[in-house]
């Protein structure tokens, strides 16, 4: 970026281009030159460059004048040149890490997994392989609230086991951001764009990652895996005969 800035005395061009200087840098992140063509006071302060910028009237001049230059130069490189800014500063203080190992839910240990989308079981992930264990049947909803800890991913979810007593061979999870699932079955059956993402998974998915398919389903907001750190509400169905199932969520942790 490069201004040349016409029309005041020598010292007034001195005072006016470090201003000028000191408030852009403070705007962007690249660098800007200002050459002084005048000596002369005169009406109006021209700027020649990639911005031809004209201002009047001079009486606006010490601070108002190269605040304003600052600016329309920073903005004007920000639209043509997609100057990239620097991330914003992360407060340590706010960002602690999780430091959690991994930790399965099981309705053997937990009970049945709540029914109530509203207050879904709690489960923190940490690294490595959380494995979720359950059993459902028609009329039976498991809802469960899981989060992927800070500087964590949830890189798969992985189905590791699944048998049904009666040979019925699929079940459905569906996923939605945040603490609770808001979507009722029926709601989910006429419309999926509610939902993050969806699958059906049974004896044909052991061993295979079901969370990169999910957010990929058809109507639904969607996503790529891995996810970030935050709350994701899980909803397993089966609308057949009793099935149990069990998942590996796999985490992965962000070197410190
Ligand atoms: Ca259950």
């Amino acid at each position: 970026m490069s201004l040349k800035l016409d029309g005041f005395g020598r010292v007034f061009n001195r005072f006016t281009n470090h201003l000028i200087k000191t408030i852009y840098r403070i705007c962007c992140p690249t660098s800007l030159t200002v050459r002084p063509l005048s000596r002369k006071l005169r009406e109006s302060t021209k700027f020649s460059g990639e911005t031809n910028l004209t201002i009047k009237p001079v009486a606006l001049k010490f601070l108002v004048i190269p605040m304003t230059v600052a600016v329309a130069a920073c903005s004007s490189d920000s639209d043509n040149n997609a100057v990239d800014l620097e991330p914003p500063a992360v407060d340590p203080d706010a960002m602690v890490c999780n430091d959690a190992d991994a930790v399965n839910l099981s309705e053997t240990d937990a009970g049945d997994f709540s029914d109530d989308p509203a207050s879904p079981n709690s489960w923190p992930l940490g690294a490595g392989i959380n494995q979720l264990s359950a059993s459902t049947e028609s009329g039976d909803l498991d809802y469960v609230q899981f989060t992927v800890g800070n500087c964590d991913t949830l890189d798969t979810i992985t189905v590791n086991a699944y048998s049904s007593d009666a040979g019925d061979p699929v079940a459905f999870f569906a996923l939605q951001q945040g603490t609770s699932f808001t979507v009722t079955p029926a709601e989910a059956a006429a419309d999926t764009s509610s939902l993050f993402g969806f699958r059906h998974f049974g004896t044909a998915d052991i061993g295979v990652d079901v969370l990169a398919e999910a957010g990929q389903a058809p109507g639904a907001v969607g996503f790529t895996s891995p996810l970030p750190a935050g709350d994701y509400a899980l909803w397993l169905n089966q609308t057949g005969s009793l099935s149990t199932y069990t998942f590996d969520f796999a985490v992965s942790r962000v070197a410190q």
